[in-house]
């Protein structure tokens, strides 16, 4: 079909399917969820993931230290204020399963979760 003409050309194409081969790797990790903590509530307050789909969950605190935990999920975070915490969770069950704050944070904190909804 396509012949190339010079050795520039082939250059070009050699470069552009380097850039090719780099952005699919990219596109094959894990869907970024972002998720914010504040006392004392996620948002959002509810996820939805996929049985067998890994994530990376992108934890940040608007206030003080906090923490996600959930047993189901195999997930067991800290949010620590200016920093960015990521974990990367791959559900094996399907269900609805909620994730507590693991780090004392002031009075509301036993009330502080969040609801994960695998499908
Ligand atoms: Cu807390």
């Amino acid at each position: 079909m396509k012949t190339f003409r010079s050795p520039a050309t082939f250059a070009l194409v050699a470069v552009l399917a380097t850039v090719s081969g780099l952005t699919l790797s990219a596109q094959d990790s894990a869907r970024v969820i972002p998720i914010v903590a504040k006392k004392f509530s996620y948002s959002p307050s509810e996820v939805r993931l996929k049985k067998g789909e890994t994530v990376t969950l992108l934890l940040k605190t608007e206030d003080v230290a906090h923490g996600l935990k959930s047993k189901d999920l195999q997930l067991d975070a800290k949010i620590v204020p200016g920093e960015e915490t990521k974990v990367t969770v791959t559900p094996q069950t399907a269900g609805q399963f909620t994730a507590f704050c693991s780090t004392f944070c002031g009075s509301g904190h036993f009330g502080m979760k969040m609801t994960f909804i695998v499908e």
